[in-house]
């Protein structure tokens, strides 16, 4: 069932909301995602009784945090900035201002280095007060207790500043902004406290390193297990969080079993991740925006490409995957395995056309392939000669037709100047070769030891022209700075055809979210939160462009064959039909607007406040 969306009315008029995040100015993963993209759904019910909380790293900051001017700090009758002058008044180093994305939110930001002084005492009260260690040597975990500490005591002053009457409403995102809670709690800091968590520690891990993780997760002994991988003081800060805040909460059905096992508490409520989605008026605009951004794939892939051999770009699909490195998780071994497949099948079939086959991840890298870069270089290259040959032509031509006496087109070739003519073929000469395509853009540090590379290595899926299935693995994400596709990634996804990404774990995973909601049908797995909730909720997902992989309870083979077999699929569609296909997919991605969303988050709400 749909929940009913809210009207953008004020909400709890009395209360005060407060919610921290260790990416609020800061982007590292999805929760950046999260807590930016819900702004704009979240001002008009909360207005200027929201403040958004996170540490402060002013490089991070940088561009997107813009601190209130003096006045405004001294003279702000609200409770926010009056707390901030109190701290400041206390000697503490405090930001308050606005943060520069859309719908311009108040955030205080604070700089967790300067408690470093007292990280020793901070500790042990830690472990005396709520039996959590902590190592000598871990700077995230010594900046996450301070930060800790700091935003306790933003939070104390934050209750006596407020109205007697408000209520204040402290919300908490993953484990290194809800370490906060069990002393909030011991302090007994008149707040309702809710902590989510977007995976938990422990699951994450297990994952990495336990093919059969869902199987055992009834049975994870977390302290032995915490303490194997060397994370008891993040898995013990984590399960305080989760057991002293009043309303626990996580993205999806799937993370509710870790919490479960993992956390041992079941959480209060589920609360899906949305987007802020932004349609255009007239359709065609994002068909045409296709259109654009895949002519600036379609360089990349000349250069890359035809140097060795050239191919019918009008009969190429372009599909990709993206997301941090990690290789079982994300699904890129069950990716590469149906892409071998669908390899043989197009070789087998007589179909034409080929797909071209992108891996977005990061990587650690010393340079991007020379080889690479020259290719696309000497593509520039032609088509500076091109450019000069058309300009030189049209010229000529112009002046030939305004002279013409008879009124024909005259030799086009006689206009270009033989030196134009030699340089042209010089450069196509010099430019052509036997070698083969790289496989990978960029020189990885460890080139010997990478999956992806195994994988195309062992199937010998390296880009020989009878492959049908081109492999392009780039590991840097994408951005516009890049020599290779010079392109914002949100360009490059709505410049391909389709995303895919079959998960193993994935708590939500927004990259398939992205897609739809730039029109680009895409493929998630049901172990992941966004396919889960898609099957649950989305009335016939493949109809609106969102096609689920099986993975519970079905084997490797099984999978990879179903995925192969919706790749197959796709492939045989016409131009028509995936016209028509992105149209119904932009249209279905409001399902997932924080608009319709957020009502979760009111609920969860509305249930601390009843609490504490
Ligand atoms: C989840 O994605 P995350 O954004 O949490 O994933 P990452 O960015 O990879 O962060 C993984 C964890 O790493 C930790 C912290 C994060 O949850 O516990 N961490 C850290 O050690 N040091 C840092 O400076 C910052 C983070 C989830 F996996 C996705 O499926 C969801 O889509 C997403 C949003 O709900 O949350
Ligand atoms: N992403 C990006 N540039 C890239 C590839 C990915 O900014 O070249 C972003 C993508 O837009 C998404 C995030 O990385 O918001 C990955 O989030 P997801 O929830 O899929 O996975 P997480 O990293 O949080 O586990
Ligand atoms: C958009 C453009 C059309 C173009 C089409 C190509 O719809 O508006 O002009 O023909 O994209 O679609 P394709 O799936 O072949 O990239």
């Amino acid at each position: 069932m749909q929940p009913t969306p809210h009207a953008p009315e004020t909400l709890f008029p009395d209360s005060l909301l407060v919610e921290a995040a260790w990416e609020v100015c800061n982007q590292v993963g999805g929760i950046y995602t999260v807590i930016r993209s819900k702004v704009p759904a979240t001002m008009p019910a909360w207005g200027d009784r929201y403040c958004l909380l996170g540490p402060y790293f002013p490089q991070m900051a940088q561009g997107e945090f813009e601190p209130y001017d003096d006045l405004t700090v001294h003279t702000g009758a609200d409770p926010f900035a009056a707390a901030v002058r109190t701290m400041r008044a206390q000697g503490y180093d405090v930001q308050i201002g606005t943060w520069l994305v859309t719908g311009r939110p108040r955030v205080v930001l604070i700089n967790p280095f300067q408690a470093y002084d007292r990280l020793g005492q901070l500790k042990s009260d830690l472990w005396q007060r709520h039996g959590i260690p902590a190592p000598d040597s871990d700077d995230l975990l010594h900046q996450v207790i301070a930060f800790g500490h700091l935003s306790t005591i933003f939070f104390q002053h934050l209750a006596a500043q407020k109205a007697p009457e408000q209520r204040l409403l402290g919300h908490f995102h993953e484990w290194m902004t809800g370490v906060a809670i069990p002393e909030l709690r011991r302090l007994q800091v008149p707040a309702h406290l809710l902590f989510t968590t977007h995976a938990t520690l422990l699951g994450r891990y297990l994952a990495m390193n336990d093919a059969n993780f869902y199987d055992h997760l009834m049975w994870v002994n977390w302290e032995a297990e915490a303490r194997h991988f060397n994370i008891e003081p993040a898995v013990r800060m984590e399960r305080a969080a989760a057991h002293g805040s009043h309303v626990f909460t996580t993205v999806s059905e799937l993370t509710v079993r870790e919490c479960i096992y993992l956390l041992d508490r079941i959480p209060d409520a589920v609360m899906p991740n949305g987007l802020n989605i932004e349609r255009f008026v007239a359709l065609h605009e994002f068909q045409n925006l296709h259109q654009q951004y895949k002519a600036k794939i379609h360089e990349f892939v000349m250069a890359h490409f035809f140097q060795s051999y050239a191919f019918d770009l009008d009969k190429t699909l372009y599909f990709f995957t993206s997301g941090r490195y990690e290789y079982h998780n994300k699904g890129f071994d069950l990716t590469l395995e149906a892409l071998a497949r669908l390899n043989y099948r197009l070789q087998q079939s007589g179909l034409e056309g080929q797909v071209v086959m992108f891996f977005i991840t990061k990587r650690p890298y010393t340079s991007i392939n020379p080889q690479v870069l020259e290719r696309r270089a000497m593509l520039n290259e032609v088509q500076d000669t091109c450019r000069a040959i058309e300009r030189q032509v049209g010229e000529r031509l112009f002046y030939a037709a305004a002279a013409s006496q008879d009124h024909k087109l005259p030799e086009l070739g006689a206009m270009v100047d033989d030196y134009w003519k030699l340089r042209y073929r010089r450069q196509l000469q010099s430019w052509k070769t036997n070698a083969l395509p790289p496989v990978i853009t960029h020189n990885l540090v460890n080139d010997a030891d990478d999956d992806i590379l195994d994988f195309l290595r062992r199937s010998e899926l390296l880009n020989h022209q009878h492959d049908r299935v081109k492999m392009v693995y780039h590991p840097d994400f994408v951005s516009p700075a890049s020599p290779l596709l010079g392109m914002e990634y949100g360009q490059f996804v709505r410049g391909c055809h389709m995303g895919i990404f079959p998960s193993y774990y994935e708590p939500w995973g927004y990259t398939p979210l992205e897609c739809v909601a730039r029109g680009v049908p895409a493929i998630t797995s049901d172990l992941s939160g966004f396919g889960d909730y898609a099957l649950q909720n989305v009335p016939d997902p493949e109809s609106k462009g969102i096609f689920v992989v099986h993975r519970q309870e079905k084997s490797f083979d099984e999978s990879a064959e179903e995925l192969c077999d919706m790749l197959w699929n796709f492939v045989q569609l016409s131009r028509k039909e995936r016209i028509i296909q992105r149209n119904g997919v932009e249209s279905s991605a409001d399902i997932f607007d924080w608009k319709n969303l957020r009502v979760h988050y009111d609920r969860a709400y509305a249930l601390a406040l009843e609490r504490q």
